[in-house]
């Protein structure tokens, strides 16, 4: 079905916004958007790395789990890089912190996995107050994807931790809940 919109108004990211509004970014916002994207390479690095210590524990389910996450956040991160340009910004990329690299077991390793995502949660959240703020509405509409995303992420991380604790000990539990988490499928976005 058509839609019909006013002279002054257009769609973006399938959301009507009144001409006028897609103002170029402020520099703060332009500043913390640039950080966020930072925050999502530094995501997908913790993960690669979480990966590679799955890699040297042979369970290949988590480690594959963890390289799909990775590649997620690199998505995250082009999504903002995009963003910024598209606003007529100026992405500017900083420095990415070594990620852990020994984790005490698969436990410990998805939960830090998912204090890393409320951490992301948080970040995403102060951004949309940010640009809530500054009135910036297309920044808001961008974002709002991503609160939506950071649902998903804390309840899969979340999933798992859950599961590992119940499987404890057992060694035939680990080995089954490897082999569910290594059906995982990328996602088509
Ligand atoms: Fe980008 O969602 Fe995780 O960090």
């Amino acid at each position: 079905m058509e839609t019909l919109l006013s002279p002054d108004s257009f769609v973006y990211n399938n959301v009507i916004l009144v001409k006028g509004a897609m103002t170029m970014l402020s520099k703060r916002l332009e500043k913390a958007l640039n950080d966020q994207i930072v925050r999502e390479l530094e995501s997908a690095y913790v993960y690669l790395s979480m990966c590679a210590y799955f890699e040297a524990q042979n369970l290949r389910g988590m480690a594959h789990w963890m390289r799909l996450q990775a590649q997620e956040e690199l998505k995250h991160a082009m999504k903002i890089f995009d963003f910024v340009n598209d606003r007529g910004g100026r992405v500017e990329l900083g420095p990415i912190a070594k990620p852990p690299v020994e984790f005490k077991s698969p436990l410990d390793a998805f939960q830090k996995a998912l204090a890393h995502e409320q951490k992301i949660t948080q970040s995403i959240h102060d951004l949309y107050d940010l640009a809530d703020d500054e009135d910036d509405y297309p920044t808001e509409v961008m974002l709002q994807w991503f609160i939506e995303e950071q649902v998903e992420e804390e309840k899969s991380a979340s999933e798992v931790v859950e599961q590992l604790k119940l499987v404890g000990e057992n060694g035939a539990g680990l080995m089954i809940l490897d082999q569910k988490l290594g059906q995982r499928e990328a996602e088509s976005s």
